[in-house]
């Protein structure tokens, strides 16, 4: 068993969430469409018209979701600002009431004796720099800049925790390479230029933020992490799951770190200097108060003669025989242990923080209850780790479960439930899960 005792008091446990999963309200109040707004909207028949158009209509049941959150013990809370409520052509004329609705957000967490940690950016750009070029246009990065500006000149005084970005590889990898996620373009002639537009956004948002915020304001980033693992012991798969290392950990993080683009197992990726212009190596580097950690799984990786570039596959956990959630994620909670030490032990990272971590189980809501033993055992296992690594020394300052209620999984939709806190979509009626009861227990010391 794991308890709240063995963490530091000052520790952070929270719980995380995006605007575009949770927020609904698409057009209230001037909101500008987002990419997202625009590719469910692509993609309606398909999806029988699922969208994050309504999804947890948080926008309007922030207050009781936040007594909730508050009843329920959870002292930090993780979201981000949707850019074209706050600037709804991307940059130009700035939406006051949508700015004042992030000022009440803020304000009613305070109330609560939440503290509010804001990411300035979870993959939901405004419609309108798409149409310019969306993150494979350089454009992006003064918008983005004036973006930052505005929202930290206007919450500043209150928010202390801040991230640029989340998880750059996948909106750049999902949604400019592969396709599968919003704006869905496809090929490296998308992907090379917004990878390299939302590296560099990192250090452009840092600087925007360190000179707009006031000092004691704690400024980071997070990242998707994988524990990644060769299938055997064949030196192919050895060099497979190296490519996989590039394209998982490492393309978006080293740079930011000053080691680079970690080319020398990917030289395909080197084209990405075609987007280069003089000066950028030193702006790519950040000195960040802290790094988000967004870790879920392990990767286990075969060569693969078919797949083109990275020529490596992920060998899904169903053909191990291992367990896995509904998303075909392993639960293998010492992947958070192995990475957590290598952040410290490898990059000498300073300061970490668990931004992500969380499962999604086939919950089912019956005689007004969600029995959901799977997603309490995998906390706990992920704790567990966790406090190991803490233990071992490495600088871990918080953990956030990903999510608080169950939200719109972005091309999965509404299927996979995350959520602690149970949404009942045609009602908008929150039921606590059994692992947020425990989860409550957990914050509470029991
Ligand atoms: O829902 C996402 C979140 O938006 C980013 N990190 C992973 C979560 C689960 O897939």
């Amino acid at each position: 068993m794991v308890y709240r005792t063995q963490f530091p008091p000052e520790f952070a446990f929270g719980v995380s969430a995006a605007a575009y999963q949770t927020e609904g309200a698409y057009n209230q109040d001037g909101k500008g469409p987002s990419i997202w707004d625009d590719f469910c909207h692509r993609n309606r028949r398909r999806w029988r018209g699922e969208s994050g158009a309504t999804a947890c209509d948080f926008y309007n049941r922030y207050p009781q979701d936040l007594a909730l959150m508050a009843q329920m013990g959870i002292g930090n809370f993780r979201t981000s600002v949707a850019w074209s409520r706050v600037l709804p052509e991307g940059s130009g004329p700035v939406n006051q009431a949508g700015l004042d609705y992030y000022d009440r957000l803020v304000d009613t967490c305070l109330a609560r004796g939440i503290t509010p940690w804001l990411t300035l950016y979870h993959w939901d750009l405004p419609l309108a720099l798409e149409r310019k070029g969306g993150w494979a246009n350089r454009a992006v990065l003064p918008a983005f800049e004036r973006f930052a500006e505005v929202v930290a000149r206007r919450l500043g005084d209150r928010v202390r925790h801040w991230m640029v970005l989340n998880e750059p590889m996948v909106f750049a990898g999902a949604g400019y390479f592969l396709g599968f996620h919003a704006p869905g373009r496809r090929g490296f002639g998308s992907f090379l230029p917004a990878a390299h537009h939302a590296t560099m956004a990192m250090g452009v948002g840092g600087r925007v933020l360190r000179a707009c915020l006031p000092a004691g304001a704690r400024i980071g980033t997070t990242f998707s992490q994988a524990w990644v693992e060769p299938y055997g012991t064949d030196d192919r798969h050895n060099q497979a799951a190296m490519r996989a290392e590039v394209i998982l950990n490492r393309f978006f993080l080293e740079p930011v770190l000053g080691l680079g683009y970690p080319l020398e197992h990917t030289p395909v990726l080197q084209k990405i200097y075609k987007y280069h212009l003089a000066g950028d190596e030193g702006l790519l580097p950040f000195d960040f108060d802290f790094l988000g950690m967004q870790l879920y799984t392990r990767e286990v990786v075969r060569h693969s003669f078919w797949t083109p570039y990275a020529k490596a596959k992920i060998v899904h956990p169903a053909k191990r025989g291992v367990p896995h959630t509904v998303m075909g994620w392993e639960v293998y909670p010492e992947a958070l242990y192995q990475m957590l030490h290598r952040w410290h032990a490898h990059y000498g990272i300073k300061r970490i923080v668990v931004t992500e971590n969380g499962a999604a189980f086939p919950d089912q809501l019956q005689a007004g209850r969600v029995n959901d033993p799977e997603r309490t055992a995998y906390l706990q296992s992920h704790l567990a780790q966790l406090q190991r690594a803490v233990a071992a020394g490495a600088p871990v300052e918080g953990y956030f479960v990903w999510t608080f209620t169950d939200n719109f999984e972005w091309a999965h939709r509404f299927a996979p439930r995350f959520g602690l806190v149970y949404t009942d979509y045609a009602t908008q009626e929150r039921i606590v899960k059994d692992s947020g009861h425990w989860y409550a227990g957990f914050l509470a010391g029991a």
